[in-house]
């Protein structure tokens, strides 16, 4: 009897010294577990591989586990794509809305900053609205590779926009018309002001503009900032197209 009885007390020993076990293990696939679609057997190693657990732990725990070290990585690879687009749509849905309509205002105004008294930001109807600096023509063209052509601009003159409006500072030198892709045309202030010539019609005189209307055509803001800085030719041959800066963003006075 008792042996019967020692034998009871070591078996009720045996018993409750394994699942004093379970319970931790079962506790932790639950904090985890939870979003992850991972069989029985990987929720197991996975809870093994959880943050603070090493490798070589996870080895020795393969040895009864039909989970290769393979799929253990598929699973950490699965946790960090699952987890990780899931941070960045948090952070990043709320600033989604209020700057981005701000920011298609900027777009489609015209900066002109620097050294001037009144530095603005025009909207295309204020610069449409400014009659007495508009000038319209047929520009000539030549670019790189021997192209030519005309095209029919019409806009305002750049330094009368400049002299008149945004009033530039005496000791301005350096006009850098910059574009919304980062192009960039530097001028002198004496190379804004001259006149520009065609060497197909010679007896003509262009001033630098900026258009907004391309062979009777406004720009559409769906390609960007409405607005194309045309220039003329210092003189036969000049290549001239390349300085043609579309989707300018700002008028920078140095
Ligand atoms: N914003 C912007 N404007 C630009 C350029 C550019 O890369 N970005 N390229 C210039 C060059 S090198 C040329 S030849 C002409 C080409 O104009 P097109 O595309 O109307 O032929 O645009 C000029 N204006
Ligand atoms: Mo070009």
């Amino acid at each position: 009897m008792k042996k019967i009885l020692i034998i009871l007390l070591a078996v009720l020993l045996i018993i409750s010294g394994c699942s004093t076990g379970t319970p931790e293990v079962s506790k932790e696939p639950e904090s985890i577990g939870a979003g992850n679609e991972i069989n029985e057997d990987e929720q197991n190693e996975f809870v093994n591989d959880n943050e603070e657990s090493t490798e070589e732990e996870i080895e020795i725990e393969d040895e009864d586990s039909p989970v290769t070290e393979d799929s253990v990585e598929e699973i950490q690879e699965s946790k960090a794509t699952e987890e990780a687009p899931l941070e960045e749509v948090a952070k990043e849905e709320p600033p989604v809305e209020e700057p981005s309509s701000e920011e298609t205002d900027d777009e489609n105004s015209l900066k002109i900053q620097g050294l001037a008294e009144n530095e603005l930001s025009l909207s295309l109807d204020e610069l449409k609205a400014m009659n007495d600096i508009i000038f319209e023509a047929d520009f000539y063209s030549l670019n790189n590779f021997g192209t030519t052509g005309y095209t029919h601009f019409k806009g305002v003159k750049l330094w009368d926009l400049l002299e008149g409006k945004a009033v530039i500072k005496p000791e301005a030198t350096k006009v850098s018309i910059v574009a919304h892709d980062g192009y960039l045309i530097e001028f002198t202030v004496e190379q804004v002001k001259m006149e520009y010539m065609d060497e197909t019609n010679s007896d003509n005189k262009y001033p630098i503009i900026i258009a907004w209307e391309e062979n009777g055509k406004e720009y559409s803001t769906d390609e960007g900032a409405p607005y194309k800085l045309v220039v003329g030719q210092k003189e036969p041959g000049d290549i001239n197209k390349p300085q043609w800066v579309s989707n300018i963003d700002a008028v920078i006075v140095e």
